[in-house]
């Protein structure tokens, strides 16, 4: 029998419509979810809304409709999010429903009967937004603490749970980690909360209808948050102690946002307590996101969508996944983070498409054209020894401790250390990528040597199982887009049925599995373009000419004069003299001699190169995108007899950035690459060493 893992969202109040910390939530939530199922657990995901309230209450008045019918409109859009991001949630639990309904009054009477409610009367002040009462001393300049609002003074009859005698043993628990509340910092948070003496707490309310009756007392609503917390057993078919209840409670990590933490850790585990059920194992409280440094709110208009965000992403090729990345690799999960579509799409071009999508693009590449799409299977050599003695600088052989990442990788996870469990990973890729970088396999396929061919077989073999390890550790983060590199690596098997045991076997490869090309899984966001698009799409609708964009300034010009500079054949390197056409350089002492303000005009940039691919109809021409530092630049170069376009990416050149655009076969080239050599043996000008991009060259 597997081991269970029962984990959990807030379930989300309808009061507000889906935004970025939903997503947030469910995104880590299932994550995780997908992780546990990846090491083989039994998962039960939960998910849901949270209906009951005043707040409930008001907002149906205002629109005129019934409180359920309100609540009917908005709970299918927080179903629809959990498709939009991808979620695999197992239960979507809604607590209208009369199963939740029944367990609630379950609940209350079972702390009855165990003598741990008591009638009483209620004064405080109260908090309508948050729902909360408060005492005198914990008001905040006569105003709630949560919320900064105004708070009313109420009188009323209530039932009383008695928190009161639960703080030593909720202590005693957190402490020795019966309960587990992460990050540390939250777990003393609540701690010294507890340790101050906790009150007994109002769990009924008679000033409002929109909640589960108290049974036998119908005058007084349940507390929304007894009602709400609930879910997590309601879902589970309890007071049914059979069936999923006895095969997935106590819950394994309720994910929750920081604002709710006291209900998590203090409430929830003393309802618990007093109605003899086991407690969760493990809370997790994350951090806050704002917008553009300040906090989000319907009011300030600046409440980032989830489903907006997802279906840009989709336009371009992405998916939500990309979105799931750059949420969980951000921000460290528990701390607070700030979302910006800039921050988003930095992060998208620089770990997907540079990073990832590189390795991706060359691996198949070079396995296509180089050894005729079959992977190598390097059977019998051991991961940690392959190319053994052929490290250059030495840094290339941590590549090969699969066993190792996987163990930082499961211990990071472990912890809902999602960023840094991502970084782990990508120590790999760029691991991968450098060996690519440092043993050039294009030169290597070009050499009789067998030497040669051992080599380029075993960098090749060993990018594709870097590929596969990656594809498959980042499943949980990139449901999608894994899938698609996994099924380019020639797996027909589904990775939502793969399970992870302790071996480096499964990242080996058996002899005839073959490359199934597709497409690129991570295009490259280009700002520039959709920027001008929307102005483009924006000027159409205003009815006014479409203004010029930064990306076609002064690019179609007819009749600019410049197509020899942007020319195919690059010049010969004048420092080099070799070759036929060095031997036209003019003499030492010619006339024709700059001075060194006139090379200075010449500016000369490090560039990378992003993308690559040949044009059209043309056996020379090579498209590329190179990263020059500020911006990104696509040049046509005339290469293509020399280089594929699978050696040229993430390869460092030297550029001319400062030449004028001028048009090759139609399309536009915004600088020179540097090169020597007849068209069929150009060597391309380069560093002996790695150098940023964007560096001037002198
Ligand atoms: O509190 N940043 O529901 P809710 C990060 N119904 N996460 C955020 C966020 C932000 N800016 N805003 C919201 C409730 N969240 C109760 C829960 S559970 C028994 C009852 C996330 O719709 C975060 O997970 O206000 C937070 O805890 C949750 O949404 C609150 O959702």
């Amino acid at each position: 029998m597997p081991e269970k893992f029962y984990i959990t969202t807030p379930i989300y109040y309808v009061n507000d419509v889906p935004h970025i910390g939903h997503a947030y939530t469910t995104v880590a939530a299932d994550v995780m979810a997908r992780y546990q199922r990846l090491l083989g657990r039994d998962v039960y995901f939960l998910t849901g809304t949270d209906e009951h309230g005043q707040k409930v209450e008001k907002t149906a008045a205002a629109k005129g409709v019934t409180c359920q019918e309100f609540a009917d409109s908005v709970a299918p859009r927080f179903r629809e999010l959990c498709g939009a991001l991808g979620a695999s949630n197992d239960g979507f639990i809604r607590t209208t429903e009369p199963r939740h309904k029944e367990a609630v009054q379950r609940m209350f009477t079972l702390l009855q009967e165990k003598g741990a409610i008591y009638k009483g009367e209620y004064e405080d002040w109260y908090c309508v937004p948050c729902e909360s009462f408060w005492t005198e001393l914990q008001l905040n300049g006569g105003k709630c603490p949560d919320c900064g609002r105004d708070v009313d003074k109420l009188k009323e009859e209530s039932y009383f749970f008695k928190l009161s005698e639960y703080g030593d043993r909720l202590a005693e628990k957190i402490e020795s980690g019966e309960l587990v509340i992460m990050p540390e910092s939250r777990k003393n948070e609540i701690l010294s909360f507890v340790r101050s003496g906790l009150r007994d707490l109002s769990v009924s309310r008679t000033s409002f209808t929109w909640g589960i009756p108290v049974p036998g007392d119908e005058r007084h609503v349940i507390y929304v948050w007894l009602d709400a917390l609930t879910n997590y057993l309601s879902a589970l078919g309890w007071p049914d102690e059979t069936g999923d209840y006895a095969k997935y409670w106590p819950a394994d990590t309720h994910v929750i946002g920081k604002d709710i933490l006291r209900f998590h850790a203090v409430y929830w585990p003393a309802f618990l307590m007093a109605a003899g059920l086991p407690l969760p194992k493990r809370i997790f409280s994350h951090g806050w996101w704002t917008k553009d440094g300040e906090k989000m709110s319907k009011s300030r208009g600046n409440v980032v969508d989830p489903f907006a965000v997802v279906a840009d992403l989709d336009e371009l090729g992405l998916g939500a996944d990309a979105f799931r990345y750059f949420l969980l690799r951000e921000v460290p999960f528990g701390l607070d983070g700030d979302f910006s579509k800039d921050a988003m799409v930095t992060r998208i071009n620089t770990d997907l498409a540079n990073d990832l999508g590189n390795l991706h693009f060359r691996t198949i590449n070079m396995i296509e054209k180089y050894l005729d799409g079959e992977i190598p299977a390097l059977e019998g050599r051991e991961l940690p020894t392959v190319l053994a003695g052929n490290a250059e600088g030495g840094s290339y052989d941590a590549c090969w401790e699969f066993h190792g990442l996987y163990e930082s990788f499961r211990a990071r996870m472990d912890e809902m250390a999602f960023s840094e469990a991502l970084q782990a990973v990508w120590r790999l890729i760029s691991e991968a990528n450098r060996l690519i970088d440092h043993t050039a396999p294009w030169a290597l396929a070009k050499s009789d040597k067998p030497e040669d061919r051992r080599k380029l077989v075993e960098v090749l073999g060993v990018s594709a199982q870097v590929l596969k390890a990656s594809s498959v550790l980042l499943h949980p983060f990139m449901p999608v887009k894994t899938q698609a590199i996994y099924g380019q690596l020639g797996h027909a098997d589904s990775l939502d049925a793969f399970t992870l045991t302790n071996s480096n076997r499964y990242f080996m490869y058996d002899p005839g599995q073959r490359i199934v090309r597709g497409p690129a899984p991570f295009p490259r966001i280009e700002t520039d373009k959709i920027r001008a698009k929307k102005a483009a799409a924006e000027a159409a609708a205003s009815g006014k000419p479409a203004p010029v964009s930064k990306v076609s300034v002064g690019r179609d010009a007819p009749g600019a004069p410049e197509v020899k500079k942007a020319s195919p054949s690059p010049q010969p390197s004048p420092a080099r003299g070799e070759g036929a056409k060095a031997s036209s350089a003019p003499a030492p002492d010619s006339d024709a001699r700059i001075k060194i303000d006139d090379f200075m005009k010449v500016d000369l940039r490090v560039g990378r190169v992003l993308e690559a691919e040949r044009v059209p109809k043309s056996d020379k021409l090579i498209k590329m995108r190179i990263d020059i530092g500020a911006e990104v630049r696509q040049i046509v170069g005339g290469i293509g007899k020399s280089f594929g376009p699978e050696e040229l990416v993430g390869r460092t050149v030297v550029v001319v950035a400062n030449l004028r655009p001028a048009k090759l076969m139609g399309i536009e080239s915004q600088g020179m690459v540097l090169a020597a050599g007849e068209p069929d043996t150009l060597m391309l000008a380069g560093f002996d060493a790695d150098v940023l991009p964007g560096t001037k060259v002198k």
